[in-house]
């Protein structure tokens, strides 16, 4: 019998292979390939911590307190400080020593649109996909600081044929295609409760990427930290797909993170309102930690202060830098060989599966779990973490549902009140209503602006200055 097969029964998992006989050669050689890819000893490891009887009851919440970090100026913060980063953070650039990362790995479920989430059109005049915003973004900043960028792009199995193929038809958005980098993240066997390996079909595991904090291991994995280190790298600027209002390169933020000589930091928003759905900065132990909006229970989330505002305002929007050794050694760590490890996350699901009998079952209540890594995990691992505060409206507009909250509709609109406030600090009468939503449809190009100083600089060129006016595309 082959090998492969003869593990999987040792370990209790010989299920995996139970309609094997009745496959065809093809499709038998698929669900070896797949087979191979999982580490049954990892399963059996999250199975015992993470649904044995022994497993713990959820995250560790004692010693909880809100994280210090480095506020605005506009909110008490020392300006001189935060000059001085940006100059630290502009040598950075100009010295090349900077990449950009998107996370683009997701299924993108909630949203209930086909197809890698970056495709996804959000722009309020030439409806340009995410992708597009970002490279653009990149390419702006490239050319200011005279040094074109790298950007590593992490896809999934399922998206990653389709994203290559949207660059490729869209001729990388003008990128050079030499320094656009896709590669993979893993995947991770969802189990029952018991722990049995789920089939999806006959002849296929129930296979799901591994979380972002997968990516860490998928950097290391796929060359790129290598790449990186010929290139003169040292940094990489990490941000979610789902956001096209992020600074994806952000000299300020960067100058914080070197000057504090620091492994991995990260950008924090005070929260809108106490269930916000985002992570919570927090100290334990000494150590700096994200507990993500599902681990803080709701009346942890709703504490106030002294002043009656939220004990727990910190809140986390997904963007960080990660020095590139750090990165390796917590790739390293993540395989098992020494040194930190990322945990793993239980998420129960409704994992579409078959029976005993081979026959397909569409659960109605999770009937299983997937294991997802995260990638602020490795934060408390990081020497020296510096979390610096930003402005929401500056950095963080996230699609994420069809409709209401974090939806097409509300990023449209901070679009549209960024370019607005762009406007408005050069001198230019905008008409808005009260939370700043101009009364016309307008967008400026990234490749025109694509923050306050890059839009001013852009603006003081034109003479004399365009009426902006409804339907109006500043490029
Ligand atoms: C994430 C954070 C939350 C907050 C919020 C801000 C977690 C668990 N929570 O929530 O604290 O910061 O973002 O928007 O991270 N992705 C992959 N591979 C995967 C899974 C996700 O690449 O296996 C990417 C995905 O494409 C997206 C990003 O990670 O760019 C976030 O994924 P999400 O939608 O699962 O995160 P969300 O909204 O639950």
């Amino acid at each position: 019998m082959n090998s492969l097969i003869e593990k999987f029964q040792q370990a209790g998992q010989g299920q995996v292979f139970a309609f094997f006989e009745e496959l065809a050669p093809e499709e038998q050689r698929r669900l070896l390939t797949e087979a191979a890819e999982i580490d049954l000893e990892e399963v059996a490891r999250l199975t015992r911590t993470l649904l044995g009887a022994s497993a713990a009851a959820g995250v560790e919440l004692t010693g909880l307190a809100p994280a210090p970090y480095i506020k605005r100026p506009e909110h008490g913060g020392d300006a001189s400080g935060w000059a001085r980063a940006k100059a630290v953070g502009e040598a950075a650039l100009r010295a090349g020593r900077v990449a950009a990362f998107t996370v683009a790995g997701g299924q993108g479920t909630r949203l209930g649109f086909d197809g890698p989430k970056g495709t996804f059109r959000v722009t309020p005049v030439k409806a340009k996909p995410l992708f597009q915003v970002f490279a653009e973004k990149l390419r702006a900043a490239g050319t200011r600081y005279g040094r074109p960028l790298h950007w590593f792009i992490m896809t999934s199995h399922a998206n990653h044929a389709a994203t290559e193929a949207f660059f490729e038809e869209n001729n990388h958005f003008g990128f050079d295609r030499g320094r656009v980098h896709f590669f993979r993240q893993g995947r991770m066997p969802a189990v029952d409760f018991a722990g049995k390996i789920l089939l999806e079909t006959k002849g296929s595991v129930a296979l799901s990427p591994d979380g972002h904090g997968g990516s860490l291991r998928a950097l290391a994995r796929s060359g790129s930290l290598d790449l990186m280190a010929r290139e003169g790298i040292e940094t990489l600027s990490y941000f979610q797909v789902d956001n096209p209002l992020v600074r994806c390169i952000d000299p300020a933020f960067i100058g914080w993170h070197l000057e504090h000589r620091s492994e991995m930091s990260s950008k924090m928003v005070t929260k809108a309102y106490a269930e916000e759905k985002v992570g919570h900065f927090c100290t334990q132990g000494g150590r700096t930690v994200v507990i993500e909006y599902s681990d803080l229970p709701l009346e942890r989330q709703r504490e106030t202060d002294a002043t009656g505002g939220l004990r727990y305002l910190a809140g986390s929007i997904a963007i960080h830098l990660l020095d590139r050794e750090f990165v390796r050694r917590m790739a390293v760590g993540a395989s098992g060989a020494e040194g930190a490890t990322l945990p793993f996350h239980r998420a129960d699901k409704k994992i579409p599966t078959i029976d005993a009998q081979g026959r397909t079952v569409k659960p109605e209540k999770p009937n299983g779990v997937k294991f997802e890594l995260f990638v602020f995990d490795a934060i408390p691992f990081a020497r020296n973490p510096v979390i610096i505060e930003t402005l929401r409206a500056d950095d963080f507009s996230p699609v994420k549902n069809a409709t209401g909250l974090d939806s097409p509709a509300t990023c449209r609109d901070d679009q549209l009140r960024q370019f607005a406030r762009w406007l408005r600090a050069n001198g230019v009468a905008v008409a808005t209503d009260a939370t700043g939503l101009p009364a016309m449809t307008f967008e400026v190009s990234p490749l025109f602006g694509y923050d306050g100083d890059s839009f001013a600089e852009s603006w003081r060129k034109l003479t004399p200055a365009p009426a902006i006016c409804d339907g109006h595309y500043l490029a």
